[in-house]
């Protein structure tokens, strides 16, 4: 029984293998099956036009038409693959936001699809903005209030780049800065805000100072290098990760007090504080009217470099402080 079976299914097999067949030679009648060269008269595509989100893919379809053609083979260019890139099978990439076309061709035919890419992710204003880059007004503004320098250590120095300067700031001087934020955070202080300091700590083995809210400079600061080159502080916890002496870095400081506490190195989160008791509403991490810049109580604030200070209202998140390090 069992055998007989077998045999029939067989016999099914070769019967479609046969219908597939005459199928087959019936749909190379269509696309005319035979030696002749089919020119590309057309290419089909689809969509006509993109809009991506940076960092994301999709896919363009295109088609010789007819659909037979010989030479099937399609080029892809993007005519900005600093904006989006494509490969030889259509696959674009938004790479940054702007505008620009992919087009793909076969010789004198070709078809263009335009492509818009928009990052959706949103920095707010900055609240103040100092960048050292005047030697005759070391504290002026570029957004804000001009430093005020307490001490007599201020020295213009190269920065990071030819056209971005710095400030080299002594142990013992500092600034006082209004940061323009209004109390925010549900408190009667500063308790919402981020920080962004370009800064180069020219050796290790010593304490540098980032702020102070403690307006009398009475007690330590609130944020340093520790001699091992952590950041942080002993409320908070310092980094895993160390600060590379000589070398200009970015430190953004997300605080949400109450429910976060963030540093982050050259855009990667390196510490958050884990005892939300070590940084309560108003507590010693809010913000006053002012706040003082590289100083110490005690001495813990050796000789650093500074390129950039930026204050902002908001405790920004890690996509909005890696799309800073993207434009930086
Ligand atoms: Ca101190
Ligand atoms: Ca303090």
């Amino acid at each position: 029984m069992k055998k007989w079976k077998f045999v029939y299914m067989k016999i099914m097999k070769i019967s479609d293998l046969v219908k597939g067949a005459w199928i087959l030679g019936f749909g190379c009648c269509l696309m005319s099956c035979d030696d002749k060269t089919v020119e590309m008269k057309d290419i089909w595509v689809d969509p006509g036009s993109i809009s991506l989100n940076l960092g994301l893919r999709t896919q363009i379809a295109a088609i010789p038409i007819p659909i037979d053609a010989t030479d099937q083979e399609l080029e892809w260019i993007s005519e900005n693959s600093d904006i989006a890139t494509v490969t030889r099978f259509g696959i674009v990439e938004a790479v940054a936001e702007g505008s620009t076309n992919i087009i793909v061709k076969k010789g004198t035919l070709q078809k263009t699809i335009p492509i818009t890419v928009t990052d959706p992710v949103v920095i707010p204003p900055e609240k103040s903005s100092w960048l050292f880059d005047a030697p005759s007004n070391i504290g002026k503004a570029a957004i804000g209030q001009d430093l005020i320098l307490i001490g007599e250590g201020f020295t213009s120095i190269d920065g990071p780049k030819s056209d971005n300067k710095a400030v080299r700031i002594a142990k013992g001087s500092h600034f006082e800065a209004f940061h323009g934020i209004t109390p925010n955070g549900g408190g009667t202080k500063v308790n919402e805000y981020t920080m962004l300091i370009d800064f180069k700590a020219p050796e290790l083995g010593k304490w540098y100072s980032f702020y102070q809210t403690d307006l009398a400079n009475n007690s330590d600061a609130e944020v340093f290098i520790n001699p091992g080159g952590s950041i942080g502080v002993g409320a908070t916890g310092y980094s895993g990760s160390v600060v590379e002496p000589d070398k200009w870095s970015r430190l953004v400081i997300s605080a949400k007090l109450g429910v976060w506490f963030r540093y982050y190195l050259d855009g990667e989160l390196i510490h958050q504080t884990p005892d939300l008791n070590a940084i309560v509403v108003d507590d010693r991490f809010a913000l006053l009217e002012k706040v003082i810049l590289f100083g110490d109580n005690d001495g813990d604030d050796a000789d650093i470099d500074i390129a950039e200070v930026t204050f902002w209202s908001e405790a920004l998140d890690e996509l909005q402080i890696k799309k800073l390090e993207r434009q930086r």
